[in-house]
């Protein structure tokens, strides 16, 4: 089985913008109501961490997954991950901090949630308003490929 990578966030923090990027395809940014396999990724709605009755649904999810990528948005940080989520998982979960171009000020804040969430240093701080780390991330991903 081809695994993928798996992209978990709550609404509108660019999973799907950072899925079509690790895709290089342009998929619309309507909300993602399923989950979606692509070439290298696994998209999920932000309704399955925002609703721990759905926990269960990413869990057997993530067992087609190569890693999978915790995302908070530093444009807005709400908390919707449990303490130590990133135990849930077998695969290694990666912290992504997501429009790192937008309130600067969170970034602290998006640091803490990431470690609370159990997720171990070092986390990629990303823009794709403006490419910050993207290349990186998806080098350590996916390599030359
Ligand atoms: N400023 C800024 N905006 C971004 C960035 N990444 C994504 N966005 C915007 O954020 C909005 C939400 O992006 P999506 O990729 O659809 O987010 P999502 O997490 O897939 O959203 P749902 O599927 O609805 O939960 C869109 O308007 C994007 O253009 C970024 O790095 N910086
Ligand atoms: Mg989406």
């Amino acid at each position: 089985m081809k695994k993928r990578i798996m992209v978990i966030g709550p609404t509108q923090s660019g999973k799907s913008t950072l899925i079509n990027f690790l895709n290089d395809s342009a998929r619309p940014l309507k909300k993602t109501q399923d989950v979606i396999y692509g070439k290298n990724t696994i998209d999920t709605p932000s309704s399955y961490i925002e609703n721990p009755s759905m926990y269960k649904y990413l869990i057997a999810t993530a067992q087609a997954a190569s890693h999978v990528l915790i995302l908070v948005d530093q444009a807005r940080p709400t908390e919707v991950y449990p303490p130590g989520f990133a135990k849930t998982f077998t695969c290694p979960v990666i912290g992504v901090v997501t429009k790192t171009d937008l309130v600067p000020e969170n970034a602290d804040l998006c640091n803490q949630q990431l470690r609370k969430i159990g997720i171990f240093e070092p986390y990629f701080w990303i823009s794709l308003k403006d490419n910050r780390n993207v290349d990186s991330l998806k080098h350590y991903l996916l390599g030359n490929q």
